[in-house]
């Protein structure tokens, strides 16, 4: 190699180098800032995501999404919190794909009962293109109510993406789950990189992306920090966030994982809300466990979606009645 070839190829080296480290500076959120987020004192915490929140939102509004599982059990994959992977006895029983008369009846009744987004949630690793077909025609019907449609189906090609996008699919929702250096603690049968590459092709098409994680996993805080700073850094972040406590279900491998501190579960609502201003918050899984008044912390913090109905996919959540008490305690209004 020449001496002036060998130069060309430092200064190339150097400045990708210094591109490199310019953008990981140009991150919006480096974990170390979300962590400090997590270390402030409760009501500063509080205070800031309040203020956040009410520059985007109506403080005292909370949309409603109804989750319907339109195919259950019977999954490949391992994520060791899930009663739907064929790797965990939880009693689950594996199910085909609901018939459209089905999924069109329930969603009506979701719109009946005050619900503005369905979605429908398939246990897959990822769907077959003849799957991707089917559940299109559910998303043409379910719009044709006037829904928002959301999809949670696995890992999605492009094509897939595409096709979804064309029949009308709103959201699609893909959680990242944790944070990457606590992710092979819990799932196996797949990588970070893969569930990323989904979400890339979710935008690519056009849709909105719903995408968050799971807390108390026996996670650290700090691998809490990284779950945000990993979906905060997102760009864009997602239109939607949902954040999960575990719902532990006997059989799977995190059954019987130390309880999450409530206020903890609520630190974490405020820290995604002041990291990802514009994103609805959705606290989702685990609700059926918690009291009004952590629920209410919740709200306070920037939480402005919930599932409502029964049922999430296989366990329970609170009854529409209940939550209609609740709103109605708080003075909360549908979004
Ligand atoms: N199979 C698809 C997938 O994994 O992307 C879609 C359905 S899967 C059940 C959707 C999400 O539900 C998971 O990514 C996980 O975040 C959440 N989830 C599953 N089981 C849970 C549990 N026991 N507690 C809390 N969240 C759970
Ligand atoms: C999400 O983040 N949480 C929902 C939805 N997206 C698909 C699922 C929660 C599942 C809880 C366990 C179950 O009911 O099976
Ligand atoms: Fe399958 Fe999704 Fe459950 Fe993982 S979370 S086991 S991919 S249904």
């Amino acid at each position: 190699m020449s001496q002036q070839h060998h130069t060309i190829q430092l200064v190339r080296r150097a400045s990708a180098q210094a591109v490199a480290a310019a953008a990981a500076e140009q991150q919006r959120w480096p974990v170390d800032a979300v962590a400090a987020l997590f270390e402030l004192p409760f009501n500063d915490l509080l205070w800031r995501a309040q203020q956040t929140h009410r520059e985007y939102f109506d403080a005292n509004e909370v949309q409603r999404s109804t989750l319907l599982s339109i195919k259950t059990g019977g999954c490949p994959e391992d994520c060791g919190y899930c009663p739907q992977s064929v790797h965990y006895d939880t009693g689950v029983e594996a199910g085909k794909l609901m018939d459209v008369q089905v999924v069109v009846d329930a969603a009506k009744a979701a719109v009946n009962a005050g619900a503005t987004r369905f979605c429908m949630g398939a246990a897959w690793r990822e769907p077959k293109d003849r799957d991707v077909e089917k559940v299109a025609v559910l998303v043409k019907e379910v719009k044709a109510l006037g829904l928002e449609t959301c999809c949670t189906l696995g890992m999605l090609s492009k094509p897939q993406a595409q096709t979804l996008r064309e029949a009308g699919l709103d959201y699609y929702n893909h959680n990242l789950d944790t944070a990457p250096e606590a992710y092979g603690r819990i799932i196996t049968t797949r990588d970070y990189q893969e569930r990323l590459d989904t979400l890339a092709n979710v935008r690519e098409a056009g849709m909105s992306v719903c995408c968050g994680g799971i807390v108390g996993m026996g996670e650290s805080r700090r691998e809490r920090a990284g779950l945000v700073a990993q979906l905060a850094n997102m760009d864009p972040y997602p239109e939607s966030v949902p954040i999960n406590e575990l719902v532990q279900v006997e059989g799977t491998p995190l059954h019987g994982t130390d309880q999450l501190d409530p206020l903890e579960f609520v630190r974490t609502i405020a820290v995604a809300r002041i990291t990802m201003p514009k994103a609805r918050v959705r606290l989702s899984a685990g609700r059926q466990e918690m009291s009004e008044a952590v629920q209410a912390l919740c709200f306070l913090a920037g939480a402005n979606s919930i599932f409502y109905g029964e049922k999430l996919l296989t366990t329970g959540n609170p009854d529409v009645a209940r939550d209609e008490a609740l709103f109605e305690k708080l003075g909360l209004k549908a979004g």
